[in-house]
C-alpha cells in the first residue's frame, strides 16, 4: 500500500513530468514530502501562484506536454486562476492541482474551502475532486488525458488535505492513449485541389502548429502548394519572417496595409487555430457569421468548427498530420497567380517592418529602438517573451520571428505572462538565449519572479519599457477622452536598482545609443538581468503618438 500523494507522484513522472511549479501549501504537504525524494521531478518554489502558473504554461508551449503546477487551496486557488484563464484561451494543456480541505470539513465554509467546480467551471474543461486515494492516479491519467484531447485546455484536480495522506492498494496509472482524429486521403485531396483552384488561397496557421514536426510540415506546404501563411495573434514564429511565404502576423489592431491585403484571399484554410476576435481583427476576416470566401478549418475538436461562423470544410484532424497529409497532394507545379499572391503579401508583411521615424524624444527611448536592438543583436535561437501592453505592439511590428526564434506571449492579454514565462523558458533551455519585453505595469505584477530566477538559476533577460503608464489604458483615453488622463499614471521605483538588489544585473538606458552595450553586457552575464528603459509616453504606440491622437480626436469632434 502507498500513501494517495506517493501514487500520485509516480503516475506524474509516468506521463513524463520533470518539472512542477508552485507556491507550497500546509493544503498539499504530502506532495511537497513525496517531491523531496523524487530526483526525477524538478520542483520550482515560486513567489505568487499566477506566476506559478504562467510558468507552466509557458514550459507546455516549450515541451508539447501538459505544463503542470500546485497550489494551495482558496487564496493560493484564486491567485492561479489567471492562468486557469490564459489556458483556455490560449488552447494550452494544463493541469492545475489545488489542495483542499480535509473531506469532513467539506460544505462547512472550512477554512479556505472553495467549491473549485462552480468557480472554475466555465473556464476548465475538467474540474474534479478525488475523494477516494484508490481512485487517485486513474482520475490523474483522465486529467492529462482531459488537459490534451480535442481542443487542450485547463483541467483542475482538487485534493482534499486527509486523502492524500491516506494509504491506497491501486498502482500508479499509466497515459491514456490520446483519440487520434484523421482526414481521410479523399478530404486531403479535395483541399489541394481547392487550394489549386483558388487564386488568392491563404493559409492562417495557429498555436497547435507550435511546436517543431508542425512548424516543419506548414513550411513544407507553403512551399509546396505556393501558398501563403498569415499567423495567428501571438504566433509569429510559425513561418520564419523573412520566408517568401510569410505572409504577416495576425495582432491586435493589424495594421490596415495588411489586413486589407489579406482580405483579398478567395479561399481561406485555417488550421490549428480557433480564429478568435483579434486574429480575425474583430470577427472581419474571416468574417463571422458568414465568411466572404470559402472557409477550411482544420482543428481536432469537431464542438468548435462551425459555432462561431460557417465553415464549408470542417475537418476534425491533428492539424500537424493533416499538414502532413496534405503535402502529398501538392501540385507538380505552383499556378503563377498563386505565386504573384504570395509575392505581394510577403511585400506587404516585410515592408512593416520597415521604419526611419525617431529613436529618442525629448520624454525618453522610443520603444521601437530597444525592438531593433534585440533584434538585430539577439541570434536565430532566442527565446521572446512578451508581456501584455502597448510596448509589445512595436515587438510585433518590428522583431523577425520564426527560423528558430519563438515568441511566446498570452493571447488571453493577461499582464504578468511575460517576466514568469521568460524564467520558465530559461530553465527549460539553459543554453538558449531568452529576452522578455514588458512594460512598467507588467514587471510590477510578476517581476517578482526574478527571484525565482535567482533561486533556480535561471537567466532571463528583461527588458522593460519604462513609461510611467498603464500606456495602453491611456492610449484609449486619448482616443476617447482626449486630454482627460484618469488613473493611468504610474510613479516607478528604480528598476535597475530593483535587479540590482536582487543580485541581478541592472542597467538603466535613458538614451537608445546605450541599448546595444547593455544587451550585449546582458548576453555576456550569467545572471537574469534588467535593462530599464526610460520610454517615451509621448511615442505610446506604434500606430500613433499621444499628440497625433489628440489631433484626431480634435478633428472627429
Ligand atoms: C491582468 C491584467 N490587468 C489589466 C489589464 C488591462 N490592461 C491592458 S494593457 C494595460 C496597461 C499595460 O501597462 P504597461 O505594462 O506599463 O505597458 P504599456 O501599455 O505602458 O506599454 C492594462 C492595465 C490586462 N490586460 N491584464
Ligand atoms: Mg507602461
Amino acid at each position: 500500500m502507498k500513501r494517495a500523494a506517493d501514487l500520485l507522484i509516480d503516475t506524474l513522472v509516468l506521463h513524463g513530468v520533470d518539472r512542477v511549479f508552485c507556491v507550497p501549501g500546509e493544503s498539499y504537504l504530502s506532495v511537497l514530502d513525496g517531491l523531496a525524494g523524487h530526483p526525477g521531478i524538478a520542483v520550482v518554489t515560486c513567489r505568487h501562484e499566477s506566476g506559478a502558473g504562467f510558468m507552466a504554461l509557458a514550459d507546455a508551449r516549450l515541451t508539447s506536454r501538459p505544463g503542470v503546477a500546485f497550489v494551495s487551496r482558496g487564496p493560493g486557488a484564486m491567485n492561479a486562476s489567471i492562468a486557469v484563464h490564459t489556458a483556455q484561451q490560449d488552447a494550452v494543456p494544463f493541469v492545475l492541482f489545488i489542495g483542499q480541505v480535509e473531506r469532513a470539513h467539506r460544505h462547512m465554509n472550512a477554512f479556505q474551502e472553495v467549491d473549485y467546480e462552480r468557480v472554475f467551471g466555465a473556464m476548465a474543461k475538467w474540474v474534479v475532486e478525488v475523494n477516494d486515494p484508490a481512485r487517485l492516479p486513474d482520475i490523474v491519467a483522465t486529467a492529462f488525458h482531459a488537459a490534451q484531447s480535442g481542443t487542450p485546455g485547463p483541467v483542475i484536480v482538487a485534493l482534499p488535505e486527509d486523502m492524500l495522506e491516506e494509504a491506497a492498494a491501486s498502482a500508479a496509472a499509466q497515459p491514456l492513449p490520446l483519440p487520434v482524429a484523421g482526414a481521410s486521403g479523399s478530404a486531403l485531396g479535395s483541399v489541394a485541389r481547392q487550394i489549386a483552384a483558388a487564386r488568392r488561397p491563404l493559409l492562417i496557421a495557429g498555436g497547435l502548429l507550435k511546436n517543431p514536426p508542425g512548424q516543419a510540415a506548414l513550411r513544407d506546404v507553403a512551399e509546396a502548394f505556393g501558398i501563403p501563411v498569415a499567423t495567428a495573434v501571438r504566433h509569429a514564429d510559425l513561418l520564419s519572417n523573412t520566408h517568401p511565404g510569410f505572409a504577416g502576423h495576425l495582432a491586435y489592431g493589424a495594421p490596415a496595409e495588411l489586413s486589407s491585403a489579406i482580405a483579398q484571399a478567395d479561399l481561406v484554410l485555417a488550421v490549428g487555430t480557433r480564429l478568435g476576435d483579434v486574429t480575425t481583427q474583430g470577427y472581419s476576416f474571416p468574417a463571422a457569421p458568414l465568411p466572404a470566401q470559402p472557409l477550411i478549418h482544420v482543428w481536432p475538436d469537431a464542438s468548435q468548427l462551425g459555432r462561431v461562423r460557417r465553415v464549408d470544410t470542417g475537418l476534425v484532424v491533428d492539424p500537424v498530420a493533416f499538414l502532413q497529409g496534405l503535402r502529398e497532394h501538392a501540385p507538380a507545379s505552383i499556378p503563377d497567380a498563386h505565386e504573384q499572391w504570395s509575392r505581394h503579401l510577403h511585400g506587404v508583411a516585410s515592408g512593416l517592418r520597415e521604419r526611419d521615424g525617431a529613436l529618442d524624444a525629448e520624454d525618453g527611448v522610443v520603444f521601437a529602438a530597444a525592438v531593433q536592438a534585440v533584434d538585430r543583436i539577439l541570434g536565430d535561437t532566442a527565446i521572446i517573451t512578451i508581456d501584455s501592453g502597448n510596448f509589445g505592439g512595436w515587438v510585433q511590428r518590428l522583431m523577425r520571428f520564426g527560423g528558430g526564434r519563438m515568441m511566446l506571449a498570452a493571447s488571453s492579454g493577461a499582464m504578468g505572462y511575460g517576466v514568469p514565462a521568460a524564467v520558465s523558458a530559461s530553465l527549460r533551455h539553459p543554453d538558449r538565449d531568452v529576452v522578455c519585453f514588458v512594460g512598467d505595469g507588467g514587471f510590477l505584477m510578476t517581476g517578482n519572479e526574478l527571484a525565482t530566477a535567482m533561486h533556480t538559476g535561471a537567466r532571463p533577460i528583461l527588458v522593460v519599457a519604462d513609461n510611467g503608464s498603464y500606456g495602453t489604458i491611456r492610449m484609449h483615453q486619448e482616443k476617447h477622452f482626449p486630454e482627460r488622463v484618469s488613473a493611468t499614471g504610474l510613479t516607478n521605483p528604480d528598476f535597475a536598482r530593483i535587479a540590482s538588489a536582487h543580485g541581478a544585473l541592472g542597467i538603466a538606458v535613458n538614451h537608445s545609443g546605450e541599448l546595444d552595450d547593455a544587451l550585449r553586457a546582458a548576453l555576456a552575464t550569467d545572471r537574469p538581468s534588467v535593462i530599464a528603459v526610460r520610454t517615451s509616453l509621448e511615442y505610446i504606440s506604434a500606430a500613433a503618438t499621444i499628440g497625433q491622437l489628440r489631433r484626431r480626436s480634435s478633428v472627429a469632434a
